[in-house]
């Protein structure tokens, strides 16, 4: 077991209750909290549910960057619930267009040292600046507020040392996507990355923060960096010096695994099509045809990363076959390039400004053309996730992203024969909370604005005595919550679930063949009980917990899967669906889907203290087989599931 790491210190002086062992629950104290809007609707209304008055939390802040087109009333209808619940509870609101919460809270609310939980699953951003900072599902943030520990599984720590320096070209972003080439993003639930070594200290924190962002994809519970004189300049900058505190590992500091990356020796990498680990060096892409290029988003939309596109493109024009938009990360960002000119030499390059928030990242606009290439700065490439079936989207650093837009190609940046421009973090960043709202002090008469589109999260009922299962899907490996909850023109439906839950699995669903939501209604209308197949890492990516809320609605009471993700997992016992293994890998090929499986006095088998269940498959001709199941749940987790989800459990 690791020891001496700065995970090991925050767990320490974070601890409440549980078992400090590799593996074991253990739950620690959340100092800060932050939500979005599409996850955060149903936070705060699980939060009102509980019926708690007031956030315990040092500090939560409730940010709204996801669904800001407001193509109809329900944006704006979310926006005035989550400004006036936020005003009702004690927390901090950042309207539309004041930034994507991770890199707002990274500027102007981070702490080194501290715990943050966010509804997010890129809230690991943070621990760029030597936070503990991880995602969630909404209802864990909501308890998080009412100040219940977080639980987690006591992290392995896998150290990754690192050396040298950045060549010119050479990019943060093609350090987080080289680690995706070696860990790959499965295979690293109940882990956390660690970043040590004499090559920390020539990062700065924007480009520890786009390592740690993208460090979700690996799927650990969250990464860190240590909290140095590098952390106390950016903090200064910020005009927060006094937050600063120093967060070493010890020297001797031992790490459940090394890896040791030179800084120096990366070349420029690019995430293919459709999955952030599918790792190729842009040189082995170069003279692809590019059809669409976009820079930014919570991964890659620092200062440095936007003015160093703006140095490149002044007096150059983007190249006639693409598109370029820019979305920057928060309005400190486009405000100083706003003000220093470097605003008009993206514009007069023919770059096309999007507002601040998550936009073209969440399929929300910018959708490419049908078989082209887009280039994108971001975080995940799942497929259809821009909103075009057939896209073709590759995850490159702002660098590689630029020299395709003046090419129109993939090019090595290297190759473009031009000076790379040194841009200098700034002594000091433009400071502007005017559009922050910061908590009331008494919030007694406060009225929360709750529009006809707000509805109340919805009840389930106790899991039953015993299982009387239909298969409604079979999935195969790394179904993300993209597949399962499709975000883009669906997102504003996130604080309407029966609206929202008629596009489950939507991707999966067979023209003039019933959908899946009409199939699984169906289930239940017969009294039986709808269930889920799943292979590896079902449940990766998005926080959503509409992912498991929705099916919940549907009649979904159990989901079988070789593996499943920490977050997806997390939200499923949240909202009372049963997760559960395939004990013999070979069961998950005998099933198909519209077979029947039945889970004889699952109550009695879930809290008999044995880990495995008996399962009896029943397929259409008649045939009956055995099927062995296992749980990985605590008994506190049970005891929720049983319930129907932990609104139902007192
Ligand atoms: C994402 O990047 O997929 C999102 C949209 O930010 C999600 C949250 C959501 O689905 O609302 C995430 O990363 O958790
Ligand atoms: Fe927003 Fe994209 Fe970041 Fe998710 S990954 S928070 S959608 S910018």
């Amino acid at each position: 077991m690791a020891k001496g790491t700065i995970i090991q210190k925050i767990i320490d002086a974070h601890y409440m209750a549980g078992d400090q062992t590799s593996g074991k629950p253990v739950g620690i104290r959340i100092d800060q909290t932050l939500t979005q809007d599409a996850t955060g609707t149903m936070v705060y209304l699980e939060f009102e549910a509980m019926k708690q008055e007031r956030t315990r939390a040092e500090l939560s802040v409730s940010y709204v960057d996801h669904n800001m087109l407001q193509n109809g009333p329900e944006n704006r209808n979310d926006h005035l619930y989550l400004q006036s619940v936020a005003q009702a509870k004690g927390i901090y609101f950042s309207p539309p267009g004041n930034g994507i919460c991770h890199q707002v809270h990274l500027e102007r609310f981070g702490e080194p040292g501290k715990t943050l939980l966010g509804s997010d699953s890129h809230t690991p951003t943070n621990g760029g600046l030597g936070m503990m900072a991880i995602g969630a599902g909404g209802l864990d943030v909501a308890m998080a507020m009412a100040g219940k520990p977080f639980l987690l599984s006591y992290p392995k720590v896998i150290g990754v040392k690192l050396h040298g320096g950045l060549a010119p070209w050479c990019s943060a972003k093609d350090l987080i996507l080289k680690l995706l080439s070696i860990l790959t993003t499965k295979g690293n639930v109940g882990s956390v990355v660690e970043y040590f070594g004499p090559g920390v200290a020539s990062l700065t924190v924007p480009q520890r923060a786009t390592v740690t962002n993208m460090g979700a994809e690996l799927g650990v519970t969250t990464s860190v960096f240590p909290s140095d004189t590098v952390t106390k300049k950016f903090l200064k900058a910020q005009g927060r010096g006094e937050k600063w505190i120093e967060l070493q590992a010890d020297d001797q500091a031992e790490y459940d695994q090394v890896i040791e990356v030179d800084l120096s020796t990366l070349q420029p990498l690019a995430a293919c099509p459709s999955s952030p680990d599918n790792i190729k060096s842009v040189a082995e892409l170069n003279g692809i045809d590019v059809g669409q290029i976009i820079i930014g988003s919570c991964t890659n939309s620092s200062y440095r990363d936007l003015a160093m596109v703006a140095t490149i493109l002044k007096e150059q024009r983007v190249n006639q076959n693409v598109t370029l938009a820019i979305s920057p990360g928060s309005r400190q960002v486009l405000e100083m390039l706003s003000r220093n000119g470097m605003l008009a030499d993206l514009i007069a390059s023919g770059a096309r400004v999007l507002e601040t928030g998550c936009g073209a990242c969440i399929g929300q606009g910018q959708s490419p053309a049908s078989n082209t290439v887009t280039v994108r700065t971001f975080n995940r490439n799942f497929a259809g996730r821009t909103g075009t079936k057939s896209d073709q989207a590759y995850l490159v650093s702002p660098e590689t992203a630029v020299a395709a837009a003046l090419t129109g190609k993939f090019i090595d940046p290297r190759e473009l024969g031009i000076a790379y421009p040194e841009i200098a973090e700034p002594e000091k960043f433009l400071i502007n909370d005017n559009l922050i709202i910061p908590p009331l002090q008494s919030t007694d008469k406060v009225e929360i604005i709750r529009k006809e589109t707000i509805g109340a999260p919805p009840e389930n009922t106790p899991l039953p005595e015993q299982i009387d299962g239909k298969v409604v899907i079979k999935v195969g490996n790394k179904i993300t919550t993209d597949h399962i909850m499709p975000a883009g023109i669906h997102l504003k439906l996130r604080s309407n679930i029966p609206a929202y839950s008629q596009v489950v699995f939507e991707c999966f669903n067979v023209p003039d063949q019933p959908t899946f939501a009409e199939r699984a209604g169906a289930i239940k209308a017969s009294g039986k009980h709808g269930i889920i197949v799943g292979r590896d890492s079902y449940g990766q990516g998005s926080s959503r917990e509409h992912a498991a809320i929705c099916p919940m609605f549907l009649g979904i009471k159990v989901v079988i899967a070789l593996t499943i993700e920490r977050i997806h997992m997390a939200n499923l016992i949240n909202f009372g669906i049963l997760p559960l293994f395939f004990a013999r890998d070979k069961d998950y090929e005998l099933i198909e889907q519209g077979d029947t499986i039945n889970i004889p006095c699952v109550r009695q088998q879930l809290t008999g203290g044995n880990k495995l269940l008996q399962a009896q498959l029943v397929k259409s001709d008649g045939t009956a087989l055995s099927l062995e199941l296992t749980h990985r749940m605590s008994d506190e987790d049970i005891a929720i599931v049983l319930a129907g989800g932990r609104l139902m459990h007192s």
